[in-house]
């Protein structure tokens, strides 16, 4: 039975990605933070009591920005894949916490790639490195591959380079089995709730229901490349497989403003948007309702920008060429956007649907924090 380390157990992608590896038969470990509330929503439905006869999959307290349980976890688990998939991942929040930012998810690299060097495991344990097409940040071509040259705009994306290029540098300097997965953004209904993709299925779920009015937003005219996170965590185990280290980019090719993704999520709910203005002066308007009960909301300013959502240096366009990885790993990704919009837009109208029938109890337990 192989076994395998997750950092970032707890967030969206350490959830698929234990799910998959316990579906194949997998010993998995997960290295969670010690936090005031508890904060395994996302994979208590995988939790098994440790007091059990046959547990195989383990948690244990950790943080990145510590070498200390770095290396005595990784000493107990004796792991043959490490995943490190833990990062303040917010590149918003990079700019407000870039030390904390560059100390967890570059210098984090580092502690992870260095505990395996130590502990003499460099021919046993394979690393995966969770890069980021965060990394090609201003625009020097399209569809950015892995010879694309990088320009990182946050100091999410400059640690992230640091840890990239440490990566590649293990490998090439000790033999590790140690690659970079650079993938592109990647959603679902686990996404957390400040990216922009769930900010904006939760604001439309919310406004279907008549929680809210409106939804404030930053830069429209961005550009992403958005995946489901369910087909990019079987790209990150098959990067593992191969028979030699290599760096993939994974991404669908296919590339969306954020505008878009707004209309798409709003007709889920049968209601048609309509924008007008540009920059801040950005407005959405319900042009049409198939629901009866927003007829009289015909006109309604549901879309508002605030500035407070730019950020001092945007990634305007992310489109990426996931050839290598197709040819080489034989990934193909399932979901499309379409699906993608409709799963997240249905999975937020039943949460906040359940949140309503609270609140109509007396219990107020929606949370206005974006
Ligand atoms: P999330 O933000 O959902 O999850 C991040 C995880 O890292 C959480 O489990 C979090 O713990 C943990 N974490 C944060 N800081 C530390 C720390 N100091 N020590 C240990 N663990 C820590 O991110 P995703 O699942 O979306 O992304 C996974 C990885 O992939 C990240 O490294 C991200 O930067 C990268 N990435 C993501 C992409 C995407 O589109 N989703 C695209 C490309 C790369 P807690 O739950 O306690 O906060
Ligand atoms: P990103 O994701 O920065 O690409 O990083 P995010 O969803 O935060 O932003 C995408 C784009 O949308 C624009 N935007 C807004 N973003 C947020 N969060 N909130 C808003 O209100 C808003 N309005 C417009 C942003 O300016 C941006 O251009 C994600 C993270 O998962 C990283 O960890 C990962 O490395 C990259 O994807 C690939």
């Amino acid at each position: 039975m192989k076994k395998a380390l997750i950092t970032g157990v707890t967030g969206q992608d350490g959830a698929y990605l234990t799910e998959l590896l316990l579906s194949k038969g997998y010993e998995v470990h997960g290295v969670k933070r010690r936090s005031s509330l508890l904060n395994t929503n996302r994979i208590d439905h995988l939790y098994q009591d440790p007091h059990e006869q046959k547990v195989n999959f383990k948690l244990h307290y950790g943080d990145l920005t510590d070498s200390t349980n770095l290396i005595r976890i990784i000493q107990d688990v004796q792991p043959d894949e490490i995943y490190n998939l833990g990062a303040m991942s917010h590149v918003q929040v990079s700019f407000e916490a870039p030390e904390y930012t560059a100390d967890a998810d570059g210098i984090g690299t580092l502690r992870i790639l260095e505990a395996v060097r130590l502990l003499g495991l460099t021919q046993k344990t394979k690393i995966y490195q969770a890069s980021t097409s965060e990394l090609y940040g201003l625009v020097q071509e399209v569809p950015q591959s892995e010879k694309t040259p990088f320009y990182p705009r946050s100091p999410y994306a400059v640690a992230k380079l640091y840890a990239y290029w440490i990566t590649v540098n293990y490998r090439e300097a000790y033999g590790m089995f140690a690659c970079n997965g650079i993938l592109f953004n990647h959603e679902s209904p686990l996404r957390g709730e400040t990216f922009v993709t769930r900010k904006i299925t939760r604001g439309v779920a919310k406004i279907a229901l008549g929680l809210q009015d409106k939804l404030y937003m930053g830069n429209l005219d961005a550009r992403r490349d958005w995946g489901h996170a369910k087909d990019y965590v079987e790209a990150m185990w098959l990067i593992l497989q191969q028979d030699s280290p290599e760096d993939y980019v994974i991404a669908t090719g296919i590339t969306t403003p954020v505008r878009e993704f707004i209309r798409m999520a709003f007709a889920i709910v049968g209601i048609e948007i309509e924008f007008s203005g540009t920059g801040v002066d950005e407005k959405g308007f319900i042009k049409s309702c198939s629901d009866s009960d927003f007829n009289g909301k015909i006109g309604q300013e549901v879309v508002g920008i605030d500035p407070r959502y730019f950020r001092p240096t945007e990634v305007e366009l992310l489109i990426g060429d996931p050839s290598k990885s197709k040819a080489r790993l034989k990934w193909e990704p399932k979901y499309d956007l379409t699906a993608l919009v409709k799963e997240m837009v249905v999975s937020d109208v039943e949460l906040f649907k359940r949140e309503k029938l609270l609140k109509e109890a007396g219990y107020n337990v929606l949370n206005q924090y974006e």
